[in-house]
């Protein structure tokens, strides 16, 4: 990764700058469709799962500006400037929160640098793992103290799913809420296990916040999935209670094949799989046929993980290798929530 972890002299125009690290938020439930675009509430609850082996760092620092100058704020993923709408919501919600905790900062310029040890936009929710980095780095460059929940809160103002990589383990957003909340920590569920099949590194053509509102606008199926969507969650948060993988599979792969079919029935429709996907989904089902439980999920990309326990990786892994070429196979447990590395406050 390329983030620079030295923290720079303190100099008249830095006010501060932190590093921070997060993991990406997998939905077990999915998170499809926005009440408030706006401000970003999801209009379906999720149930999620904060991925240990994925790691988003981002290096934030901020300065005032020169002679009184009126400057962008800078986000660099991988070296590459990102478009500043993209990001001007989620810094007008920082800018609102310093005002009123830190009434005499004044004004300031924000300049972040993040890269990811995974493919970007590319449906492995580099997004949740990017802006709950950039909330951690952001309130502790600036000094403020905030809680997990105003964190959390601060997060999904740039992405809903970014409001649960806040916390480790498995979360939960509930529909029309501002804050995710933590479930089960990272050690809860010892044997649990995700494998992530990273099938391409391209960003996908559509992002997900166009795909969504596409779904939201014109897919027939629309209203019928946010119906569903409650009953799903509240018959998974009891299979996940139990620990009990061959009850939360089904209910795992009814959440991404509804959410999907509401994609697939908009006009024009949206279509992430790829024929390696289609042909994973398939092997999940003989795999299961024999016995394995093993759940596959998907996301907005191409890319396949799946759910199993510890003792059935081997196994799963050996068979996906015999029968697919070139795969990237990556075996994550539940991972920690975000954290600050390095802190350089003035
Ligand atoms: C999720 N996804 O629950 C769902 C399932 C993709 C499929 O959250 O518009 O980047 O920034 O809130 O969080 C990906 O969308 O969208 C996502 P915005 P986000 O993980």
């Amino acid at each position: 990764m390329t983030v620079p972890n030295n923290m720079p002299c303190k100099d008249n125009g830095i006010i501060g700058s932190a590093v921070s690290s997060a993991h990406p938020s997998l939905a077990l439930i999915k998170y499809w469709g926005k009440q408030d675009g706006t401000r970003n509430i999801p209009a379906t609850p999720s149930l999620a799962v904060t991925l240990d082996g994925l790691t988003t760092k981002t290096r934030v620092d901020i300065n005032r500006p020169v002679d009184g100058r009126k400057e962008p704020d800078r986000v660099f993923l991988e070296g590459i400037l990102q478009k500043e709408d993209r990001f001007a919501p989620f810094f007008a919600g920082f800018r609102k929160l310093t005002d009123t905790m830190k009434p005499g900062m004044g004004r300031f310029i924000v300049t972040a640098h993040s890269s990811s040890d995974f493919p970007t936009a590319a449906g492995l929710a580099s997004s949740a793992s990017g802006f709950a980095a950039l909330s951690c780095a952001c309130a502790a460059a600036a000094g403020l103290e905030l809680s997990a929940e105003e964190l959390s809160a601060m997060a999904r103002i740039g992405s809903a799913s970014a409001s649960r990589s806040i916390y480790g383990g498995f979360t939960r957003l509930d529909a029309g809420s501002h804050i995710a909340e933590p479930l089960y920590g990272e050690n809860w569920w010892p044997d649990f296990r995700i494998i992530v099949l990273e099938l391409e590194k391209g960003p996908k053509n559509l992002s997900s916040r166009q795909a969504m509102e596409r779904t939201r606008l014109n897919s027939p199926y629309y209203q019928a999935w946010i119906d569903d969507s409650e009953l799903l969650m509240d018959r998974s948060l009891d299979a996940l209670r139990g620990r009990d993988l061959d009850a939360l599979g089904p209910l795992i792969r009814n959440s991404y094949l509804r959410m999907f079919a509401t994609m697939f029935a908009a006009d024009p429709p949206i279509i992430y799989w790829k024929p390696i996907s289609l042909a994973i989904i398939q092997l999940c089902d003989t795999m299961r046929s024999e016995g394995f439980s093993v759940w596959e999920t998907m996301d907005a990309g191409p890319q396949v993980k799946l759910f199993c326990l510890k003792n059935d990786v081997k196994a799963i892994r050996n068979r996906l290798i015999g029968e697919l070429n070139d795969l990237n196979i990556r075996i994550c447990r539940p991972g920690g929530p975000s954290s600050v590395q390095n802190r350089n406050e003035t």
